[in-house]
């Protein structure tokens, strides 16, 4: 059995036993009230969701497990992934194991290869990378160990299985989407001896002599891999799960919420955002230059992308861990000095709108740049890198709900009349 459900087995049934106590003798304790702006309003603010892998305090960031990301921006994905399911970083003999087990699960079914090149030409790399993940359902081990008849003690278990799959896999299909829509259409087959983001960087096939990309990669796929359960990604893929569709549905499902232009496809908004300033300005624009951009931007009726956030009210620590390594591995690089100037401009201008509650930038504000700079320039593709990493987070978010046994979530909804009668109005 590997290290990790070994630890798996001697924690999670015992967090389960104490939430279940904890949830009856609770139950009845109010924590909070709804109001009418709430349920207009994207049901901000509602404490109605449970994730234990990581929180999002409105006025620090991300924080996985207790710790803030900004002081595990140096770990490898793949101790994240450890971290979000147990709650402490692997020892080398544990990160060993995983990455041994993850290498060994490595192969792709020949038809997911099929199917991606019988897709049309032109299908966006997210269609791409969503489908592949939906043909593979067909692998669940849950699934099949559901319909041949388990307890549900056991989920966990087997939704454990499924993830290891997938995130043993996600490099190489979400690699051949890049070759084949923007190279030569060859894969190029995995690295054994390199670690999960190493590996993805050596499969796109991308000069990386110095692997200063490779390093920034896994900066990127440890930043990005959860972002607690509120989301439209994990949420979706929460409520997905909670049917007990197996991890290949609920991945699928959920990121292609992440595959819209307010969440994770803001990324490849934001790019093209910058190069268009600098197109416009003839290279990088001077900071004068940039408020107006920014000023014609939102008076067309467009929102600045990168900027804002449903939940922060700060500058997003990841946005800071990606602006300090452009500043060490590529502060001459005339797209990440604009980055670095519309940091200077944006908030200024967002603050003199009272309707905005987050002036700061989020995540996607910094990341794009750098892959740029490595000759990843095919900014479509970029949600598909934020895709790989997001993996690790839903699945860790999956195995989690099905360990403390989380019913099927289905919130109260009303026709409008109803919520005016409600309030006299
Ligand atoms: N530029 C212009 N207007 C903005 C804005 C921005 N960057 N951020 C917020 N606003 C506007 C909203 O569109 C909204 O306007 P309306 O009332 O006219 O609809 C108003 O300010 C209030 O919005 P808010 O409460 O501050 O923010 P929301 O929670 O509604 O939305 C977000 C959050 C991220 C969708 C929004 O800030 C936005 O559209 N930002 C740009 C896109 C982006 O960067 N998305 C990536 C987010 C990170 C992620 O989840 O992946």
């Amino acid at each position: 059995m590997s290290l990790l459900k070994e630890k798996l087995q001697q924690i999670l049934p015992a967090q389960a036993e104490d939430l279940k106590n904890f949830a009856k003798e609770y139950g009845e304790k109010v924590i909070g009230e709804v109001t009418i702006g709430q349920a207009f309003g994207g049901m901000r603010g509602i404490k109605g969701l449970v994730c234990d892998t990581s929180e999002v305090p409105a006025d620090k960031g991300l924080i996985i497990r207790g710790t803030p990301i900004s002081e595990i921006t140096d770990k490898l994905p793949e101790e994240i992934f450890w971290l979000l399911l147990t709650g402490t970083l692997p020892n080398a003999e544990e990160l060993a194991d995983l990455q041994s087990d993850l290498k060994s699960r490595e192969d792709v079914p020949q038809y997911v290869w099929d199917v991606i090149d019988t897709m049309p030409a032109d299908s966006h790399p997210m269609t791409l990378f969503n489908t592949s993940l939906l043909i593979m359902q067909r692998e669940s081990k849950f699934a099949k160990a559901y319909s041949d008849g388990i307890k549900k003690s056991e989920y966990w278990a087997y939704t454990l299985e499924d993830a290891l799959d997938i995130i043993a896999k996600v490099p190489s299909i979400a690699a051949y989407i890049y070759r084949k829509k923007y190279a030569d259409g060859k894969r190029i087959a995995t690295d054994k001896t390199a670690d999960w983001g190493t590996n993805y960087v050596k499969m796109l096939g991308l000069e990386d002599s110095k692997g200063d990309f490779s390093k920034v990669m896994n900066l990127y796929l440890t930043c990005l891999s959860d972002h607690e359960g509120g989301n439209v990604s994990s949420f979706a893929a929460s409520t997905i799960g909670s049917a007990l569709s197996d991890l290949y549905y609920t991945l699928s499902g959920g990121l292609n919420g992440l595959a819209g232009p307010l969440h994770g496809l803001a990324v490849q908004e934001c790019l093209k955002w910058i190069l268009e300033t600098m197109e416009k300005f003839g290279g990088t624009p001077s900071l004068e230059e940039l408020e107006k951009f920014t000023w014609d931007t939102l008076n067309s009726g467009q929102v600045v992308p990168g900027y804002g956030h449903a939940v922060l009210r700060v500058t997003d620590p990841r946005f800071t861990a990606f602006l300090e390594a452009g500043r060490k591995y590529c502060p001459e690089d005339p797209v990440f000095q604009t980055v670095d100037k519309v940091f200077e401009v944006v908030p200024k201008v967002l603050q003199t709108i009272s309707k905005i509650n987050n002036p700061w930038p989020n995540v996607d504000a910094s990341s794009g740049c750098l892959f740029y700079h490595y000759g990843l320039k095919e900014f479509d593709y970029y949600t598909v890198i934020f895709s790989v990493s997001r993996v690790l987070g839903i699945s860790a978010q999956t195995i989690i709900n099905r360990a403390y046994g989380m019913p099927l979530t289905r919130p109260k909804s009303m026709p409008s009349a109803k919520f005016k009668k409600e309030v006299g109005a």
